[in-house]
């Protein structure tokens, strides 16, 4: 697919699929070390910032093929806001577990007060992205897409009556090594396992460095007053670990730079010298 096929069927379709990103040995190699990861705690496997906990995807998250796409629509300066590694588990044949809820991805609508009210305005703010270390098919539960909804002006979460209107639903069959890319406001879900291995893949969100992801930090002012106010807040997204950024390919730390632990940890007199500093100015 040429750059422009691709922005093409994000704007019609609102997904297309980045076929063979990866390598066979690339994807075996970062499969074993996410499986192996997301093994020793359930809390990894839904921490959003799983790039503290395993590093192994780290090499390509700048994929020259994957970078042209998200720059081309969310601009030079656009960076990744969150990684989490994914892992759905076969469910026994005889009873399997339903398919997950339609949704969109933050801040489109989730729960909590940092989301986007009313009609969701027709403008792209995050490209989701998915990492496939396994085959994805229908077996094992592939993400199902519902083709188009991302200018439905409405998230599926808050309006029951949408997700009753069924709209076309398909599932995305590719093999590892390809990246499922869409828009945040496109309606999708995991399906249901019946195969018997896992289907493992990683989440990666791409965004323009103006949108506003402190509601998603843990601590942070946006995060207080969204609960003092007695919202649910969004979910954490932990910082970046300053030693795990410093490892980082050249290329990807710059990605990543706006969320690293130390970046924001100022002592009082730092950050009175960085409010009231006027000698800041002095220059202009
Ligand atoms: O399991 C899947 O394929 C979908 C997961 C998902 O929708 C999500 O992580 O937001």
């Amino acid at each position: 697919m040429t750059l422009e096929e691709k922005l093409l069927a994000l704007d019609l379709e609102g997904f297309y699929i980045e076929e063979s990103v990866l390598s066979p040995m690339q994807v075996e190699e970062v499969h074993a070390s996410t499986k192996a990861t997301l093994l020793e705690g359930p809390e990894k496997i839904f921490g959003s910032t799983f790039l503290n906990h395993n590093q192994s995807l780290a090499p390509y998250l700048a994929n020259h093929k994957i970078m042209e796409v998200v720059r081309s629509l969310l601009g030079s300066s656009a960076r990744i806001i969150s990684t989490s590694g994914n892992m759905s588990s076969p469910s026994p044949e005889a009873n399997p577990s339903p398919p997950g809820n339609l949704h969109v991805d933050w801040p489109w609508g989730q729960s909590g007060a940092s989301y986007i009210e009313g009609t969701l305005p027709n403008v792209v703010i995050n490209l989701t992205t998915f990492w496939m270390l396994t085959d994805f098919t229908r077996q094992n539960g592939a993400t199902i897409v519902s083709p188009g909804t991302h200018k439905a002006g409405k998230n599926p979460n808050g309006y029951p009556e949408l997700k009753k209107a069924r709209p076309t639903e398909i599932q995305v069959e590719a093999s590892a090594g390809s990246v499922l890319v869409f828009d945040g406001r496109l309606w999708h879900k995991g399906g249901t396992n019946r195969s018997v291995v896992p289907r493992i893949f990683w989440g990666v969100n791409y965004a323009p460095w103006w949108l506003n992801c402190h509601a998603r930090r843990p601590c942070s002012v946006e995060h207080k007053i969204q609960s003092d106010a007695g919202y649910t807040p969004a979910g954490h997204w932990p910082y970046l670990k300053g030693e795990v950024h410093d490892l980082l390919p050249e290329q990807v730390r710059p990605l990543v730079r706006h969320w690293v632990d130390r970046e924001w940890v100022m002592s009082k007199t730092e950050a009175e010298a960085a409010i009231w500093d006027f000698s800041y100015f002095r220059d202009e």
